[in-house]
């Protein structure tokens, strides 16, 4: 078995149309058109179902063309919030196998599933698994690439749309290139591609024949990358984005508080639940937020974004400090919540051995292990100890 196909790409099929089929199921089946239009047919083309791809309808066609070629489609303006509404679950559901999740748009994703596998087994099963989640979740069908870079995972992805799920393995990749058209390879629009067949060159494989140098003169500085991803070589790595994902605990108080120093005391619990989580996902991030809800129902959030990237339960509790200070407390407080977003992965870089956020992280890990062992409650800070919880 191949164990370095790690990386999977993921893209929506027909995402805005078949969001369109999915709430008004009389037009499954059916060709629908979804565009930024008003009456005056001047609009484009968002994206066709499948059913009116038959046409020749595709995105960024201006509308009036469409209904030349496809005139009995049923043609829909856009519906953004409800898109992104579908775009947050799947992003959920691709959260639930692994962190390490890149959004590149509404409906497409790079995964870095490299250390899942015992608990979902091989890529290509961790493929069939998000295919089905998001069906059952959503309604909504997807396609997949699997392979051991993010160019061929998107190739793949792409390889047989709509509900597809392609692995390219290591020793197909010239097979599968080769005969591709050029105009496939991420970068190369149309206009390139106009270029390139101009002299002859229609597919990858011919591409493949270019010296080093001549691509860096058609491409510029993009020649080297070029050169490399259609020998199947891409080194870029997924990279997960800050708006992609936030942790964060509240707690409802059994009885609203009016004291700041029991407050706190809740914030510093949370403090510790959130940034356990953070550290077990091997994550940091520089944005604290606080969530304050009183008696009345009146929710009041606060934000800050620092320059250091934090995982530390001391850190954490530091800043969401600053933050509760910040709101005027006039009801009592029935509900709290801290957490932290604009998350990165822990990698070795970021690790400063000498910065003075960092320096409890081996204490941090030590709490972590016990707690692991022997229960969220085994081990407690001796601030937890000044008992003045009287909701428990
Ligand atoms: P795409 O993933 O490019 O297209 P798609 O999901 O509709 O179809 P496919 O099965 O080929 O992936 O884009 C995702 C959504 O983004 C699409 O449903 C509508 C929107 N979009 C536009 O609004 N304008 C455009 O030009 C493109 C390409 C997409
Ligand atoms: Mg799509």
């Amino acid at each position: 078995m191949e164990n370095n196909l790690n990386i999977i790409h993921i893209d929506m099929d027909a995402f805005f149309a078949s969001v369109e089929q999915l709430d008004k199921p009389d037009l499954k089946g059916k060709a629908v058109i979804v565009g930024g239009v008003g009456l005056d047919n001047r609009g484009v083309v968002s994206t066709a179902s499948y059913e009116a791809r038959k046409y020749g309808v595709h995105s960024a066609m201006p509308i009036a063309k469409a209904k030349k070629l496809c005139p009995n489609a049923v043609y829909l303006p856009g519906r953004k919030k409800r898109y992104n509404e579908i775009s947050d679950q799947i992003f959920n559901i691709l959260l639930e196998f692994t962190p390490q999740v890149e959004r590149l748009s509404i409906d497409e994703a790079f995964l870095n599933v490299k250390g899942c596998h015992r608990l979902y087994g091989s890529s290509k099963e961790i493929g069939k698994q998000i295919k089905k989640r998001i069906k059952e979740k959503t309604g909504l069908v997807c396609s997949i690439g699997v392979a051991r870079n993010k160019f061929l995972a998107k190739i793949g992805s792409d390889l047989d749309k709509p509900d597809g799920l392609v692995v390219i393995k290591n020793n197909e990749i010239a097979e599968v290139l080769d005969p591709l058209s050029v105009k496939k390879i991420p970068g190369v629009g149309k206009k390139t591609a106009k270029k390139l067949n101009e002299i002859g060159i229609h597919k990858i494989e011919q591409l493949k024949n270019m010296e080093y140098n001549q691509l860096e003169h058609l491409f510029g500085k993009h020649g080297r990358l070029l050169y490399n991803l259609i020998r199947g070589i891409d080194n870029r790595k997924v990279s997960i984005n800050s708006e992609t994902k936030s942790i964060s605990n509240e707690t409802t108080f059994q009885n609203d508080i009016n004291e700041l120093d029991l407050l706190l005391k809740h914030l510093l619990e949370l403090s510790q639940k959130v940034t356990r989580r953070i550290r077990k996902k091997k994550l940091i991030g520089n944005t604290i937020f606080i969530k304050v809800k009183d008696n009345k129902f009146n929710v009041t959030t606060r934000r800050i974004t620092i320059k250091k990237y934090i995982d530390s339960t001391d850190d954490l509790y530091k800043f969401g400090k600053k933050l509760l200070e910040k709101v005027e407390l006039k009801n009592p407080i029935r509900l709290i919540g801290i957490g932290i977003a604009s998350l990165k992965e822990k990698n070795k870089e970021q690790l400063s051995l000498f910065s003075k956020y960092d320096d409890k992280s081996e204490f941090n890990i030590v709490i972590d292990s016990i707690k692991d062992k022997f229960g969220n409650k085994s081990i407690r800070r001796a601030r937890d100890l000044l008992e003045v919880d009287k909701n428990k």
